[in-house]
């Protein structure tokens, strides 16, 4: 690999953590890789991947980054942030402002352009910071340093950690994504194509001069991420071809893997059989990332999320989230019942079709314990979570008659549920406990 521009990692002292608005979400967009159990590529031995995944539709963009660096680099610990993403010719991208502990970032020009000068390790803190729900706070456990990647600084040749939700691709993960097509499908006689581009010839027009517009050295930048002049590969993906390299998970020797080209090199830098790596800490105008999506994420079986509140005095404090849920399309409302108060409100953060957070907009007041908090369900769930304990019913009796109260589970055994009782009026109201879920009450005559 040549012509990479490369450049030393920058430390930053550490200060205290100012408290930060909370930044909108982002999305990243994303094709499903199937065909699990398929075989490897028979001229390269890479592509062979045993389950199902997702993976980026396109490369990480400026746009996603800044939030991300808005997001946890207002003290740049670990050196997310490159001032050649703001002064570098061709890429100018992201402009940072303010001092350390406050830094602010925001993008230059076009946001839909692919983020470069990040590291393997950027990249590994960017899907940390995905799987850990896209949190607001310093480089640290929780929010970069833990997740997809146990990360130690930036110098070990660090390993995918078992129950990863976002990721880099493995080598397989980003090849198979890039290069396979079953052959059942209109794919090449062995199932993979030279070219991310489904195709094995060059992908440029002979009408442009020296090859190409695209892919030539000619070329002056990187495009908007998905342009209509970039190609997709049979899954669904924009990019693999070109535009900039993308790290990858493999460990080569003390290096990382990348893969594809980029927008100054030549076209055969994009062929399957073209495999290149750098060391971990480089950092150049040529190179980002996608992210690689667990199938647990992207296959999820739609369902509702829930969360808990805790009280400080009277007032409802924070909400914890205690299943993110699935299958959301929209922001969904949020509702706070019982616990005694009255007036606490909160609305939900929404990523991936998951709720991320609640955000606590009023603490309310006259709480004496733990309300509880209905998060709506994703389209075609129902929303269950009306808690009862108890009911009145009404009916009219015959008085001077006496009655039971009995409950049961199947309607065949029925218990009392206290002693007899003398009906004194010809309209009683009677209270059912409900104890559990599934329970049937009926009011029976007795001698
Ligand atoms: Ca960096
Ligand atoms: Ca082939
Ligand atoms: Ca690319």
């Amino acid at each position: 690999m040549k012509n990479v521009y490369l450049r030393g990692l920058f430390g930053l002292g550490l200060t205290a953590l100012t408290a930060g608005n909370a930044c909108a979400l982002i999305t990243i967009d994303s094709v499903p890789v199937g065909h699990a159990g398929n075989a490897a590529d028979p001229t390269t031995g890479y592509g062979a991947v045993e389950y199902d995944y997702g993976i980026g539709k396109y490369e990480v963009t400026l746009d996603q980054y800044t939030a991300f660096l808005n997001a946890v680099a207002k003290t740049d610990t670990y050196g997310l942030y490159n001032e050649d993403m703001s002064s570098f010719p061709n890429i100018t991208g992201i402009s940072r402002s303010g001092a350390s502990g406050t830094y602010s970032y925001s993008v230059n020009g076009s946001g839909n352009r692919p983020v470069t000068f990040v590291s393997w390790y950027d990249s590994a803190r960017f899907v940390n910071w995905l799987h850990n729900g896209q949190p607001t706070g310093l480089q640290a456990v929780g929010t970069t340093e833990s997740g997809a990647y146990t990360l130690n600084g930036n110098t070990e040749l660090i390993t995918r950690n078992a129950g990863w939700k976002y990721s880099l691709p493995s080598e397989d993960e980003w090849y198979k994504a890039a290069y396979h097509q079953p052959l059942s499908l209109g794919g090449d006689s062995d199932n993979y194509w030279l070219y991310p581009t489904r195709s094995n010839m060059p992908p440029y027009s002979t009408n442009n001069v020296g090859g190409s517009t695209i892919y030539s050295s000619g070329q002056q930048d990187a495009a908007d991420v998905g342009s209509s002049r970039w190609v997709s590969g049979f899954y669904g993906t924009f990019d693999q071809a070109g535009n900039v390299w993308e790290w990858n998970d493999a460990t080569i020797g003390s290096d990382r893997g990348l893969r594809g080209g980029a927008w100054d090199f030549i076209v055969d830098k994009m062929r399957s059989s073209d495999r290149c790596n750098l060391a971990p800490a480089s950092e150049g105008n040529v190179i980002g990332f996608r992210v690689a999506i667990n199938a647990s994420e992207l296959f999820c079986s739609p369902h509702q999320a829930k969360a808990i509140a805790t009280l400080v005095g009277n007032g409802v404090d924070a909400a914890t989230m205690l299943d993110s849920g699935c299958g959301y399309t929209n922001t969904p409302g949020v509702r706070i019942i019982g616990g005694g108060g009255s007036g606490a409100t909160a609305t939900a953060n929404m990523a991936n079709g998951s709720v991320t957070g609640l955000i606590m907009t009023r603490a309310g007041s006259g709480y004496t314990n733990a309300p509880k908090i209905y998060i709506e369900s994703p389209p075609f769930v129902p929303t269950v979570g009306i808690a009862v304990s108890r009911v009145n019913v009404t009916q009219r009796v015959r008085v001077n008659h006496n009655y039971v109260l009995e409950s049961s589970f199947d309607l065949v055994g029925w218990t009392p549920t206290g002693p007899a009782f003398k009906a004194d009026s010809e309209e009683i109201t009677t209270e059912f406990v409900v104890n559990q879920a599934g329970q049937f009450f009926r009011l029976r005559e007795v001698p």
